[in-house]
């Protein structure tokens, strides 16, 4: 499970067997960073018995019900992941991502997730603020729409209704940080669009 899914759709209207809400699918990146392509064969007591290719069925599944189309990819490579996430500011695509190991140290990471306008939900599977100290800090959490950790594979599916609640309007009495976006970032989408 690693590089983009060429497989499913990328941007397409409704089809017979397509999504319940009406209109065109809208692409959702779901990334996912290093080490994570062992899940379902390593450290279960932390991470769980599903795989990543368990996890990325029950998203394209979840997203069709939702209108999104799940573009579910895994690198072990910075600079990959990032180049997935200017994949995203070009095309405008919301973002969940999983920046697993990454998410405590990457500056770079972090830089190129505060260019985007759409929304982005960092997920984890574990809690991190329950295990070790290192794992307290998140450098990606400051410029994410919001963050959801804890609930194993669930984590995953409740970050994909949240984009889908962010691309519709977002929830009311939370303002999180993309929900309601600065007017340079409203600028720049304008701009683009
Ligand atoms: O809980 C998460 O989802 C994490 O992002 C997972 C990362 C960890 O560094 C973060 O602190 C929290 C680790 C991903 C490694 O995944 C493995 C899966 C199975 C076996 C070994 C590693």
């Amino acid at each position: 499970m690693d590089g983009p899914d060429t497989t499913g759709p990328s941007t397409t209207g409704p089809t017979g067997t397509g999504p319940k809400t009406a209109g065109p699918m809208t692409t959702v990146l779901v990334l996912n960073g290093p080490n994570l392509q062992m899940l379902g064969a390593r450290q279960p007591e932390i991470y769980g018995s599903a795989t990543l290719a368990d996890i990325a069925a029950a998203c394209r599944d979840l997203g069709a019900q939702l209108g999104l189309a799940v573009d579910l990819r895994q690198t072990d490579d910075e600079g990959e992941l990032i180049g997935w996430v200017h994949e995203a500011f070009e095309r405008q695509l919301p973002v969940v991502i999983n920046p697993a190991a990454f998410t405590h140290y990457s500056y770079a990471l972090r830089d190129a997730l505060a260019m985007l306008t759409s929304p982005v939900i960092e997920v984890h599977l574990s809690n991190p603020a329950t295990r070790e100290s290192f794992r307290h800090t998140s450098v990606v959490s400051g410029v994410a729409t919001g963050t959801i950790a804890g609930f194993g594979p669930q984590s995953y599916e409740l970050a994909l209704r949240a984009v889908a609640r962010q691309l519709n309007g977002g929830a009311p009495g939370a303002p999180g940080a993309r929900s309601a976006p600065s007017a340079s970032q409203a600028a720049r989408a304008a701009e683009r669009s």
